[in-house]
């Protein structure tokens, strides 16, 4: 049998000592752009080291060679795509020959030349001129080869070959696309004799400041006064160092991480994180993400009250930190290993454990806390993700407290807190997380977070706010990262495609669409939400006393204007982690922050209830407004969402499941029982629909009772009105009640009362998976414009509405979003009631109180038609 060198568990090859990322004066030559390529199937290519590749395909560098052509992009979760062997690899190895010519600039005089590359997934090896320089693994790692013997002034070839698997694919199991290639930047650096190779600097909340080069220099530092970093205010210093060879410069951040107690303190006060999980993914490039993104994605975050990221599940791109950094974002930056397929066959053989694997662990640890330790956002460093517990786990905390006392470390699988100096948790229940709070279960004595909460699959997260108020009330509980920032939908066909669409055998389908935004980075209702939740400014009504609490660490409310009915409130300069109550508050009330509204406080709205009463009874009108009237129907279903897909943490049977047995998808009506059951069984709804004269309208009431003595909770409960239109995503939708975005029982912190209007196509959330979207809760009134009139709804009470260019069963069935297509109807949702969202997919279920379980419901609608 033979061992490939890429099976060999070691270090990098031929590598330089890890070291800090530094802004410097000598000479930098970027090897981005268009290199030569070719692509093997397996890992034996047949090619040259020699071999210029003048005549071969080309490829832009920074990429994936999956995105251009050459092999498939494939999603995978936990499992590993190939057989579990450590540190073997399948013969089916795609490989890729990469040639550039590269010349040693004139003016680099003296010194030494190093090559960089900053992301090369997973192992590689390097030639100049066909002579080996070294091999590395280490996908999201950066690593440096001394290249000054080899180059000879003139045009040398440069070569790399890149393996898609290696024996590092074993720690690099991450619930992501496998994608491969050179997919972030490489780079030629001048190194100046008596330069400075490295700098640890360390910046204290105390204005204090150390120094320590392996070389004597020099510094200066330009400020006269100095304010702490944070990310609500992220105050940043130029430090200079130079010697007389070479000055480099950093962005310093003055603040000081500790841990009292069981409290987790950035200079002194609470940091509380209101965080993300944060992978590097872009629909068109997948983790070559360009600066231009990566600006754009930080300030959406910031945007939307979120003030840390975790690297999940690895080191980000040096410039994303640069960002946080600038823009104010507590990091928890992550190793890159994670082991999670060995869970599926019992831990056996896992990596974390066993010594022949401790020299690779230490080494990527290394390569992050040494890169990275003069950033200012990194407040915590964390061993990786999911890669069970052992030796070179705990090897890799000690050596890193040893080589950084400032910051603490974390991770999640230390479920003792044996290495670790926070207890962290995945997805609690509220009930776990409320006994955490209290001190309960193991690690008391440390500080906790969540890691991952909020799995933001498809609709939802649902429950949000229920999280929060558990981390008010325990000052131990520092917050939490949902799950997760972006999906990571690729963009092929026009259309956002995840696990399967690639020809996969094996493959987890949809799991890596849980994101806060879509793809094409639009903010999903669920970001609102978080944004709603996270508000640093609180406002809240008791009776006509508005309540409001200053959330932010470091900032009193000076500068965040408080305004009712236009006018400016008398608000008291509030100060960091305090309240106020102001009394007598009669509208709606708004705070705003540099042009940005924070919060909303909505007083709850005095329901006007249109009662007209019923007049003569007629038979069903044949027209509704504008529109013909279709069909009306029993609504008792939803295209299930990925949340209805799964029990959930606290239970068995998922909700689909669940609805599904009950027969809630194929309701059949018997006209002359006025009765919705499906075969088989006893149970279903008998509905009583009567039409009367009302004013200058229609009225509709409906009686909907459940036959038998059955509780599960429904997905909804009204009736859907089919209207004939021939353009139903034209139609406007205009209504009295929460908005503007969808909400749910479990999510509505991010809609307000009042008057909303848009066209229908808007009114649909563009999940990436088609699926129960758009309703809009507590409706009064709602309206339905064509060009040639206009139908109005009224209610006796408030109820749910939504409105659609196609059926739920178009939506159920369609699996991507281009599946979806608009037809000659408009499907009006109207219901007493709705199932709340949860988190299911990974998390908690719905809660009870956000779960639709009356037994009886009526409504009543008055329908008048209004001629433009
Ligand atoms: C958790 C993983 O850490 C994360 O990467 C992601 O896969 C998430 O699940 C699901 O989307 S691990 C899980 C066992 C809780």
């Amino acid at each position: 049998m033979m061992t490939e060198l890429f099976e060999v568990i070691e270090p990098p090859v031929g590598a330089l000592p890890a070291r800090a990322r530094l802004r410097s004066d000598a000479g930098v030559l970027s090897l981005d752009g268009t290199w030569q390529f070719f692509w093997s199937p397996t890992a034996d290519t047949g090619k040259d080291p020699a071999d210029p590749g003048t005549t071969w395909d080309t490829l832009p560098v920074p990429s994936h060679w999956q995105l251009h052509g050459y092999g498939s992009p494939a999603y995978t979760n936990v499992r590993f795509p190939f057989p579990v062997d450590p540190p073997y690899v399948p013969e089916a190895n795609p490989t890729g020959e990469y040639r550039r010519i590269v010349r040693r600039p004139r003016d680099w005089r003296g010194g030494r030349v190093l090559l960089r590359f900053d992301g090369v997934d997973s192992w590689f090896q390097v030639w100049v001129n066909g002579e080996e320089v070294g091999r590395a693994s280490g996908s999201r790692l950066t690593v440096e080869f001394d290249v000054t013997e080899q180059l000879t002034g003139g045009d040398d070839v440069l070569a790399v070959r890149v393996h898609q698997w290696s024996f590092g694919s074993y720690v690099e199991d991450q619930d992501q696309w496998w994608l491969s290639g050179i997919f972030r930047s490489v780079a030629l650096l001048h190194r100046p004799e008596g330069g400075i190779d490295d700098l640890f600097v360390v910046a204290a909340g105390d204005g204090s400041l150390s120094v320590t080069a392996p070389v004597p220099v020099r510094w200066s530092l330009d400020a006269t006064d100095i304010q702490p970093w944070s990310a609500e205010k992220p105050a940043l210093y130029r430090l200079s160092v130079s010697t007389d060879a070479e000055t480099v410069s950093l962005d310093i951040g003055f603040r000081t991480v500790s841990i009292d107690g069981d409290r987790l303190l950035l200079n002194g006060a609470p940091l509380v994180f209101r965080g993300v999980n944060r992978h590097d993914i872009d629909a068109r490039t997948g983790r070559a993400v360009s600066r231009a993104r990566m600006e754009h994605d930080v300030a959406l975050m910031k945007k939307h009250n979120i003030n840390a990221v975790r690297t999940s599940h690895y080191p980000p791109d040096p410039y994303f930190l640069s960002l946080c950094d600038r823009q104010g974002l507590y990091v928890i930056e992550e190793c890159d290993i994670e082991t999670h397929g060995f869970q599926l066959v019992g831990w056996r053989g896992n990596p974390s454990d066993d010594p022949a694997w401790a020299d690779v662990y230490l080494d990527r640890m290394r390569r992050m806390v040494e890169r990275d330790k003069n950033a200012p956002s990194v407040v915590m460093w964390s061993l990786g993700n999911e890669a069970g517990w052992g030796r070179n786990l705990a090897a890799n905390a000690a050596w890193t407290k040893g080589r950084d006392s400032t910051r603490p470390i974390h991770y999640e699988a230390d479920e003792e807190g044996v290495s670790v100096d926070v207890y962290s948790r995945m997805y609690p229940t509220y009930e776990k997380l409320e006994a955490i709070g209290q001190g309960l279960g193991p690690a008391p004595e440390l500080p906790m977070i969540m890691c991952e909460y909020g799995h933001a699959m498809g609709n939802g997260p649902g429950g949000l706010a229920d999280y929060e108020a558990i981390i008010d009330a325990y000052p131990r509980i520092a917050g939490g990262f949902i799950w997760e920032w972006a999906d990571h939908g690729l963009l092929r066909d026009g259309s956002y495609r995840y696990g399967g669409d690639f020809g996969e055998p094996v493959h987890d389908g949809s799991f890596v669409i849980d994101g806060l935004i879509f793809p094409d980075r639009t903010p999903s209702p669920g970001l609102t939400e978080l944004a709603a939740i996270k508000t640093p400014v609180r406002l809240s009504f008791d009776g006509d006393d508005l309540f409001i609490e200053n959330r932010w660490s470091f900032t009193d409310t000076a500068d965040v204007v408080f305004a009712a009915a236009g006018e400016n409130l008398d608000v008291p300069v509030i100060p960091p982690l305090s309240s106020y109550r102001l009394t007598g508050v009669h509208s709606d009330v708004t705070a705003t922050h540099d042009g940005r509204v924070l919060s909303r406080a909505r007083r709850p709205p005095s329901v006007v209830a249109a009662v007209v009463r019923a007049g003569r009874s007629i038979p069903r009108p044949d027209r509704l407004g504008p529109f013909p009237l279709a069909g009306l129907t029993l609504d008792a279903w939803r295209a299930p969402t990925e949340n209805d897909r799964f029990p959930g943490w606290d239970g068995e049977v998922s909700m689909e499941e669940q609805w599904r047995a009950a027969g809630l998808d194929r309701l059949v009506f018997s006209p002359g029982r006025g009765r919705y059951q499906p075969a088989g069984l006893d149970s279903g709804f008998e509905v009583d629909c009567r039409w009367s004269e009302a004013g200058g309208g229609i009225r509709l009431e409906v009686d909907i009772a459940r036959l038998g003595e059955w509780q599960l909770p429904l997905p909804r409960l009204g009736i859907a009105l089919a209207l004939r239109t021939p353009d139903p995503g034209s139609v406007v939708f205009e209504w009295l009640g929460l908005g503007p975005g969808e909400s749910y029982p479990d999510s509505r912190a991010g809609v307000w009362h009042g008057e909303h209007r848009m066209s229908v196509r808007e009114a649909q959330t563009p999940y990436v998976v088609p699926q129960e979207n758009g309703n809009r809760s507590e409706v009064t009134r709602m309206s339905l414009a064509v060009p040639s009139g206009k139908l109005e709804i009224a209610g006796d009470s408030p109820f749910d509405a939504a409105v659609r260019p196609w059926s739920t069963a178009a939506l159920e069935n369609a699996r991507h979003a281009d599946e979806l297509v608009e037809g000659d109807v408009l499907w009006v949702h109207l219901a007493a009631g709705v199932t709340g969202l949860g988190s299911a997919s990974c998390g908690p279920a719905v809660r009870p109180a956000a779960r639709f379980q009356a037994a009886r419901v009526r409504l009543a609608f008055v329908f008048t038609t209004l001629t433009s």
